[in-house]
Order: C-alpha cells, then structure tokens, then sequence
C-alpha cells in the first residue's frame, strides 16, 4: 500500500512539474540534450550503494558512474556527488568514523581530472544543504536473467522491498541521506534497471531535474570493464597524499624501499603515465591474508594459518628474501602465530598510533597496508577479495611483471596448488 502511495505521489510530481522531457523513459531524447547545453545549469547526481558492502566494491561502484558522469558532462554541466563514507561494517575501531569524506581517502583532483566530482561536504558548502528533486531507488527486475540473455531495460514501478524513504507531512520524503537529518527529496521512485552506465545516463539526459540521486547504485553495470577508460578512472582513484606518505615513511624507515630504487617512480599526474613492464619492487614480499567473514564465507580457499606460513616459507624461499609485509583484518593473536612460524624471516606489519587511528580511520590504515603492498617485489592475495584486486590494479598500474601480482593462497588441502587470480592487464 505504502508503495502504491509513494508511487502516486512521485508520478503527480513529476507530472505537475513538467519537469520530464521525454514520455518514453530509455529514449534520448535530443531536445532536452539541447536544452540542457543550453541552459547549461548545474546538475548534481548523489548516489548511494546497499549498506552492507565494503570499501573495495564501492570503489568499484564509483568508476562505473565517474565514466557516466564524464560522458554525461560532455553535454551538460553534470557533478557526480560524492557519498560521504558511513561506518562500515569492517571498520572495527572504535574511533568514531562517520560521513567521512573523499578526500581522507582519495586525492579528489586526480578524481577530478577525469570527471567532474565533489565532496557531498563541497557541495553544501556551495550550494546549502536543501531538498534532493528526486531519488530513484535502482532495483533489479524480478525476472533479471530469466530468459538467458542479456536485455537492456528499466522501467518505473513498484517497490520491490519497502523504500527507506518516508514520505512525510510536509510532503518531502525522509531518509537516511548520509545521516543528514536536514536533506529531504521532493519525489521518490523505485527504478527497475538492468543494463549499464549509459543507459542511466541517457535516462538521466530526458528529464531537467538538477537534484537526482540513486541509492542502490551497484545495481549499474559497467559500460565497458576493462577498457581504456575504465583504466583512466582506475588511475584517477590516486590515494590521498597524507596516506601515500604514511605508506612512503614506513617503507623507507622498516622495509628498506623506495621508489628510486624499486622502480616505482610515478608522475606526479596519473595521466602522464605511460605503462610499462620495469617495477621491481622494494626486497619484501607483501601478502594479504583476508580473515573474520572469509574464514566462514569462503572456508576452501581461505587457509589455516600454519598452512599459510608454509606457503610464504616456499615463496621466500624461492625469491630469496628475508622480509614479509603483511595486510590483515585478522586479531593480533593470529598474526603473531605467523610471525612465531616464521621466526627465521623478520615478518611485520603496519600498526596505527592511536592519534594516527584518529586521523586516518581504519579505512586510512587498510589504504596504507595497501600501498606498502603494492610497492611489493612479489604480492601474494585472498582469493576473492576485492581488497586483493585493488592491489592487484594498483600494482598493473605502476607496471609489475603480472607474475608477482596476480597470487593467491591457496586453501588447505590443495597441496599448495590451487587456481590462481586471473590476470586483469592494464590498458593504457
Ligand atoms: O574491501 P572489501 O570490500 O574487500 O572489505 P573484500 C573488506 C574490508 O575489511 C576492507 C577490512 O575494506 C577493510 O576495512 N580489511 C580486509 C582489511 N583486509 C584488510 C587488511 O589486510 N588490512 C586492513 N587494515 N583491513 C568483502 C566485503 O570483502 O567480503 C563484503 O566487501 C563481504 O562486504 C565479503 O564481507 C565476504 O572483498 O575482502
């Protein structure tokens, strides 16, 4: 009943503010392309992704809209806002960490370079904290894949699950919004959708709104994986410089590494960066040793840990060095259990002070741990995990050879021998 409400309301608005342009959603419609050129007003989409996902695939999430909003900006004078980060369910600490913006995380004028992009933050600071004209909440179609095949659709409708939104007496709709207690929506809509980017980005171009967002923006696919420009906003994601220089600081000062000397130098503008095979990598070798929820949700691939210090032992063996870095969500108990199996080799890993903790949150202090091991002579991953892929990324980025980046442990069981990660290549 609530749906039918919500809906009703939502198609009055629309329809009494004339704000669509096109009768026919999914259609460009080259009128309000032109009217848009035109009238060259701002536009701003905000978007938000299902709540239990990690950082990893949210990264993910944003490059699929950052490549529509730079096609999208080449018509009309569109600004991807960014989500402020809420506390997610991986950020154990008990600093507190809410709405925290981009820019702790990522270098917002590398991102910029590439599409037009703002902190949620630098948006009300521009524009005032008001009213959102409307949010489509994305869903998938019930019968999504039934068929078999591949059909690019959407279309306006019943809520598949009860909005999070609620419409309110005042007539504006309430809802989480990133914890602002003070931003409505005027219109709410629930948006059946499967296809990718630019399919959003022309349903996008047919209406005047100026305020749109989506929630559930993971339900987007990729316009094109793996291309060129999916590498170009995959190395516009350059990290925060306070961040890479934490990184910088504990390579030099515990793991004998540098930039000069691992041939990792990087222009200082992601776009100077020309691709290349000559990384060497600091004289460590990095793994990421993903635990808490694999340890149930993957139990093959993940593996005990005397399995995982005989892996590293053959691999150190086998590169002939002495140091290992280790990434982990893992207790400290079970990081020292690695350290005291391999108490022949010096085994480290990044601890955060409390002020540090304070300043970077433990999403800064997971970035850090995946800098140091992007700068790695070999890299060994979780099979899976998306924290994985992005050192993987970030090391085809700088130019490793692929085979010291794309490893993985293997589970108990398989005798050392298991699949490995496939290899996701750069295009430059
Ligand atoms: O990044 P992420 O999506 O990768 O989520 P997965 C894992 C989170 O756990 C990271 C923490 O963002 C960190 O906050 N974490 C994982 C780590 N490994 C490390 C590490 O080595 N060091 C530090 N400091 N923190 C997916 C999740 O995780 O796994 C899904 O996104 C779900 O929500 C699924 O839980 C099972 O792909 O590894």
């Amino acid at each position: 009943m609530l749906c039918y409400v919500v809906l009703l309301v939502s198609f009055l608005s629309v329809c009494e503010s004339s704000e669509f342009c096109s009768v026919n959603p999914g259609e460009v419609n080259n009128d309000c392309l032109e009217t848009s050129k035109i009238t060259a007003r701002p536009r701003f989409l905000f978007y938000d992704v299902n709540p239990p996902e990690g950082f990893n695939l949210r990264r993910d999430v944003y490059m699929r809209l950052a490549v529509m909003i730079r096609k999208l900006s080449e018509k009309a004078d569109w600004h991807l806002v960014l989500p402020p980060w809420p506390k997610l369910y991986h950020w154990r600490s008990r600093v507190s960490q809410e709405r925290l913006p981009w820019s702790l995380f990522f270098d917002l004028e590398s991102l910029q370079a590439f599409a037009p992009v703002m902190d949620l933050q630098q948006y009300i600071t521009e524009y005032g904290v008001s009213s959102i004209e409307q949010v489509y909440i994305l869903q998938h179609f019930k019968d999504d894949w039934a068929a078999g095949r591949f059909e690019e659709k959407q279309s306006i409708g019943i809520c598949n699950e009860t909005p999070p939104y609620v419409l309110e007496e005042d007539g504006r709709f309430s809802g989480y919004f990133w914890g602002f207690k003070n931003l409505t929506a005027s219109n709410m809509a629930c948006l059946s959708f499967h296809g990718r980017a630019f399919q959003l980005a022309k349903f996008l171009s047919e209406s005047q709104i100026r305020t749109v967002m989506v929630d559930h923006a993971e339900v987007v696919l990729h316009e094109s994986y793996g291309d060129k420009e999916y590498w170009q906003a995959r190395r516009s994601m350059r990290f925060s410089k306070k961040l890479v220089e934490k990184a910088v600081k504990f390579r030099q000062q515990v793991l004998n590494s540098s930039d000069e000397a691992d041939k990792t130098v990087r222009p200082e503008d992601w776009r100077k960066e020309k691709g290349g095979r000559t990384a060497l990598g600091g004289p460590y070798l990095c793994v990421h040793m993903r635990r808490r929820d694999f340890l149930w949700g993957r139990p093959k691939e993940v593996p005990s840990l005397p399995s995982v210090a005989q892996q590293l032992r053959y691999h150190l063996s086998k590169l002939q060095l002495n140091v290992v870095f280790i990434a982990t969500d893992a207790p400290d108990k079970e990081f020292q259990e690695i350290q005291s199996a391999l108490s022949d080799y010096t085994v480290v890993k990044y601890i955060a002070s409390e002020d540090e903790l304070l300043e970077i949150k433990d999403g800064g202090v997971a970035i850090v741990e995946q800098i140091i091991c992007s700068h790695a002579r070999f890299f060994i991953g979780t099979y899976e995990s998306t924290f994985s892929f992005r050192i993987q990324e970030e090391r085809e980025i700088m130019g490793f050879k692929p085979d010291t980046t794309f490893n993985s442990l293997c589970g108990d069981g398989s005798n050392g021998s298991c699949k490995q990660p496939s290899r996701w290549l750069a295009v430059f």
